[in-house]
C-alpha cells in the first residue's frame, strides 16, 4: 500500500472511464434528455426494458485497449480507473454473475481482461470502480426502489445482495486480472463496519498493494474522495484529520451531464473547456491532491473527438510545463 501511495503521489493524474450499457442510450429515454449513467434510475426504466434496450444490445465492437492506453499516455496520465460495475448492476467483465458483458450482452470479449493485459504491457496502472451499495438490477441492491418500496432496503435483502454479488464480484476482480492499482468504491449506503472491513480484507488478501478510496464507507480506505467535481480537499477531510496532509483525490468529467456518453450537446458541452481542466489539475496538485479526469466512450467503445480535445490539450501543456 505504501509503495502504491507513493506512486499515486508521484503520478497525481489518472484517467477515469465511465463505460456501460447506459452508453447505448446516450442519455435519451423516450425523447427526454437524462443524465448519462443515471438514466435507468432517473428515467425510471423498468429492469426488463433496460435489459432489452440497453444491456442486451451493448456490443462495444470497436473497443481497443491499446487505444485507451494511448489516450491516457498522451494526456500525461499514469493510471486508468474503469467502471467494472456501475449502479445499473451490469458487469463489464466475465463474471460468474450472468448479468455481464460477455454472457448477457453476448459480446464474448472480456473488456477488463483486454485492458488489464494491455496496461501490464505498457506500465500503465489499472484500477476499477465498483458500485458496492447501489445496484438497480438486483432486488436487494440499494436504489432500485422507484417501485416505491422505500429508500433503504430491508437489511436481510441488502445483506444477501451484498454477499452474493458485491463480495463475489470484488473477489473476482481482485483475483483474475493481475495487479490492481486501486479499487474505487462509490455511494456507500447501508455499509456498516463489518461490510467495509470485509471488503478491505478481500482487497488486502488478493491485492496487498492496492489502494482503496474512502467511498467504501465509514471512514475506511486509504485516501479521501469526497464530492464530485471538487477542486479542494473536503471540509470533512480537514476536520477528521489533524493536518491537511491527507491523501485525497478528486474527479471531474469532460463529458456532458454526468459521467457516461450522451448524444446531446448544448449548455453542458465541455468540449472546449481545456483551460478549466488544466486549471483544476494545477489547483488540485497545489493543494496536495490527485486528479482523475473522466471520459465516457460511445457504445462502440471509442472515445469521441469532442472529449479528446481537452485530454490532448492537457498532454501538450504538461509537456511544456
Ligand atoms: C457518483 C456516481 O453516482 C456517479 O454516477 C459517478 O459515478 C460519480 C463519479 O460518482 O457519485
Amino acid at each position: 500500500v505504501r509503495a502504491n501511495m507513493k506512486q499515486l503521489y508521484h503520478d497525481k493524474f489518472g484517467l477515469f472511464v465511465h463505460f456501460g450499457p447506459y452508453a447505448q442510450l446516450g442519455g435519451v429515454w423516450q425523447g427526454e434528455e437524462i443524465t448519462a449513467e443515471w438514466i435507468m434510475r432517473r428515467g425510471e426504466i423498468p429492469i426488463k426494458d433496460y435489459e432489452e434496450q440497453a444491456a442486451g444490445l451493448f456490443k462495444p465492437e470497436k473497443f481497443d485497449a491499446a487505444e485507451w492506453v494511448d489516450i491516457a499516455e498522451q494526456a500525461g496520465m499514469k493510471f486508468i480507473v474503469v467502471t467494472a460495475k456501475h449502479h445499473d448492476g451490469f458487469a463489464m467483465y466475465d463474471s460468474a454473475h450472468p448479468y455481464n458483458l460477455v454472457d448477457f450482452a453476448g459480446f464474448g470479449r472480456d473488456l477488463f481482461k483486454e485492458l488489464s493485459v494491455e496496461c501490464a504491457e505498457r506500465e500503465m496502472n489499472l484500477g476499477f470502480y465498483y458500485s458496492q451499495s447501489q445496484d438497480w438490477h438486483e432486488p436487494g441492491g440499494f436504489g432500485n426502489s422507484w417501485d416505491f418500496d422505500g429508500p433503504i432496503k430491508p437489511q436481510e435483502e441488502f445483506d444477501a445482495y451484498f454477499q452474493e454479488k458485491a463480495v463475489a464480484q470484488v473477489e473476482e476482480l481482485t483475483q483474475n486480472y493481475g495487479d490492481i492499482f486501486m479499487v474505487w468504491f462509490d455511494t456507500p449506503v447501508q455499509m456498516d463496519d463489518a461490510k467495509c472491513q470485509q471488503m478491505m480484507d478481500i482487497v488486502r488478501e488478493n491485492q496487498p498493494g492496492a489502494l482503496v478510496n474512502s467511498r467504501l464507507g465509514q471512514g475506511y480506505g486509504h485516501f479521501d474522495v469526497s464530492i464530485d467535481n471538487g477542486t479542494t480537499p473536503s471540509v470533512s477531510t480537514a476536520t477528521w484529520l489533524p493536518d491537511l496532509k491527507v491523501p485525497w483525490q478528486t474527479h471531474e468529467s469532460v463529458t456532458e451531464r454526468g459521467w457516461g456518453y450522451t448524444v446531446y450537446g448544448g449548455e453542458t458541452d465541455r468540449s472546449e473547456d481545456y483551460a478549466d481542466f488544466i486549471y483544476s489539475l494545477s489547483r488540485i496538485v497545489c493543494y496536495g491532491g490527485v486528479y482523475l479526469l473522466n471520459v465516457g466512450p460511445r457504445p462502440d467503445g471509442t472515445i469521441p473527438e469532442s472529449q479528446l480535445n481537452s485530454l490532448r490539450a492537457i498532454g501538450e501543456w504538461l509537456e511544456v510545463n
